[in-house]
């Protein structure tokens, strides 16, 4: 018996060093406490693998986004910092303005602990513009007791456009854990919505023993807040939902929709950041308001094999109405994959993604996410390629731009398809097929994309490409993102990610990828934004100058790029850095 637990000792203390390893938080509370670091202000701030256009504070750690929103012609994120190191802890709301979400500037912290209902803690929310165009925030209290409680902010001064001062009324907490709610796991309030009684109402993530919660509450003044009798939706198996998500998409065309609007024309997204995983899915429904519930649609499952923005690294995403152009803006976070001990000497950690449009996809099952077109000013010197075929086991470098911080767009014509791998229907996880036939095994039609962030003898390369296979029915196009080869350095965690892209190969013969490379981030679109996979990478020799870029194709069956163009992007306003 002894030797037992001998044994399972050691296996525990395995499992949380290469949990540390690779950055997965494991303690409730979302994110793994290190009282000794949290509070270790970096010594120097190593720009080595800073991105150059991803939204980043000059130093320290960052985390979830933040109330998004739009007010009076300034866009404001906020987002989950330290301000003290670079691990997590310490957390504060930072905040940023920008009139272009591309160029920002940083302002003071806009909600700090400094009162009971969240001493220990401000913790994630949103916010809601009130009628009469008055934004409001609502987020997480950690209170003495490390109870979640949810807290109301309002700007202090309305005519200030950067709304840099916010104000935390007495009568703090407004929603509290109480009836049987779990207060260690009762966090990250919606963005709220108006329903046709003249009632707002939002979601609370929580979990009942292992199902996954989202608590609803109502309001007719936006403080006094009731808890439903039934949640807006909820599934069994799937531990604590951090960061729901939920709003209203058009069902035909790119445009967005105020999360309070509501028409026969609408669907509905509901998101969540599943703690146990640390992936988020999303399901795509209706909203029964004459019941308050949401209802994915039959195809639209709510466990680990559904629907993600982002196949890679991403979490604790948020989106909002952007009413100035019409549009839904997605932001979310990526974490470091290096070590704990790289992001302290770093001296910082964590990136938010590009912010991206999303809209439904016309067949109604998925979403499209595509960077905001503003991103596009940043387009500098291009290079291009244009009806070229790479022959079988072909490579061929796209050069006279700086590829560390670049963006490619490709798209590929594969005509001839007899050769296409039969596709195995066992073949369920798109992941696991990705980390099976990796970059360097031969293929019948693919793999073929880039190899980005490469060494010049190639030891070094994330490669991002595509294979399609044949199944009785159909051709099946995968998209892969494999850093596996990234880097030289040992103690890094470089997973494999993937995805199935619902393209018609057969249609048209084509299939497009474009991939925003910036120096230690690698975010990619498959299939015109119909994947999505963000991965971070730290090379030892491809950085800077000395990174290349290629297209290849590895499989058996000729390719041909019909069009190739790629932009040396240029770095904006990052906050002061
Ligand atoms: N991060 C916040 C929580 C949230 C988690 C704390 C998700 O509110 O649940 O920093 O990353």
């Amino acid at each position: 018996m002894e030797r037992f637990y001998r044994v399972l000792w050691v296996f525990m203390v395995l499992l949380f060093c290469w949990r540390d390893i690779i950055n997965v938080e494991v303690v409730d509370g979302s994110h793994l406490v290190l009282e000794d670091l949290q509070s270790v202000s970096a010594a120097v701030v190593d720009t080595k693998y800073k991105t150059g256009y991803h939204f980043q504070p000059p130093e320290h750690w960052i985390n979830d986004p933040n109330g998004p929103m739009y007010y009076n012609g300034v866009y404001h994120l906020f987002y989950q910092y330290n301000p003290k190191g670079a691990v997590w802890g310490n957390i504060v709301w930072a905040h940023s303005v920008s009139t272009d979400m591309i160029n920002w500037r940083a302002v003071d912290p806009a909600i700090y602990p400094s009162k009971p209902f969240d001493i220990n803690g401000c913790w994630s929310g949103s916010a809601t513009i009130l009628p009469g165009n008055k934004p409001v925030i609502l987020y997480t209290g950690v209170d003495p007791q490390n109870q979640q409680v949810q807290n109301i902010a309002f700007p202090k001064n309305l005519s200030d456009p950067d709304l840099r001062e916010w104000v935390k009324p007495d009568y703090n907490p407004i929603i509290a854990p109480v009836d049987g709610i779990n207060g260690s796991a009762f966090r990250d309030p919606t963005t709220a919505w108006l329903g046709p009684d003249r009632r707002w109402r939002l979601v609370i993530g929580t979990k009942r023993r292992s199902r996954g919660v989202a608590v609803m509450y109502r309001s007719k003044d936006f403080i006094h807040w009731v808890r439903a009798k039934h949640p807006l939706h909820s599934a069994a198996g799937t531990g604590m939902w951090e960061c729901p998500d939920f709003f209203p998409v058009a069902m035909r065309g790119v445009r967005g929709v105020d999360t309070s609007e509501y028409n026969g024309e609408l669907k509905y997204v509901f998101k969540v950041s599943l703690d146990l995983t640390r992936y988020e899915y999303y399901t795509i429904g209706s909203y029964r308001r004459d019941l308050d519930k949401y209802v994915p649609d039959g195809a639209s499952v709510d466990n680990g094999s559904g629907l993600r923005y982002d196949y890679g690294n991403f979490y604790a995403s948020k989106s909002f109405f952007d009413a100035g152009k019409k549009r839904r803006i997605l932001w979310g976070w990526t974490n470091e994959s290096d070590s704990r001990q790289d992001d302290i000497d770093k001296g910082w950690a964590g990136i938010q993604t590009v912010p991206r449009a999303v809209w439904l996809d016309p067949s109604g099952k998925q979403l499209i996410q595509w960077p905001i077109e503003e991103l596009e000013r940043l387009r500098g010197r291009l290079v291009s390629v244009k009806n070229k075929v790479l022959r079988s086991g072909g490579l061929v470098e796209i050069s006279g731009i700086l590829t560390s911080q670049a963006n490619v767009v490709v798209s590929f014509e594969v005509t001839a398809l007899v050769k296409a791998e039969r596709f195995d229907p066992s073949w369920s996880d798109p992941q696991k097929l990705c980390e099976r036939k990796g970059t360097e095994a031969k293929g019948g039609v693919g793999p073929f994309g880039l190899l980005v962030l490469a060494s010049s003898g190639k030891e070094e390369y994330t490669s991002v490409f595509f294979r399609i296979f044949k199944s009785p029915t159909k051709y099946v196009a995968l998209m892969c993102q494999d850093p596996s080869r990234s880097s030289v350095r040992a103690g890094l965690y470089k997973p494999v990610y993937g995805a199935f892209v619902d393209v018609d190969i057969k249609r048209n013969g084509q299939i497009a990828l474009r991939s925003l490379i910036d120096h230690s981030a690698v975010e990619s679109f498959g299939g015109e934004g119909r994947v999505c996979i963000t991965s971070r990478v730290y090379p030892g020799m491809a950085v800077g100058s000395n990174a290349h870029l290629y297209a290849f194709n590895y499989g058996a069956e000729d390719v041909r790029i019909l069009d190739l163009k790629a932009w040396e992007m240029k770095k904006p306003l990052m906050n002061g850095a």
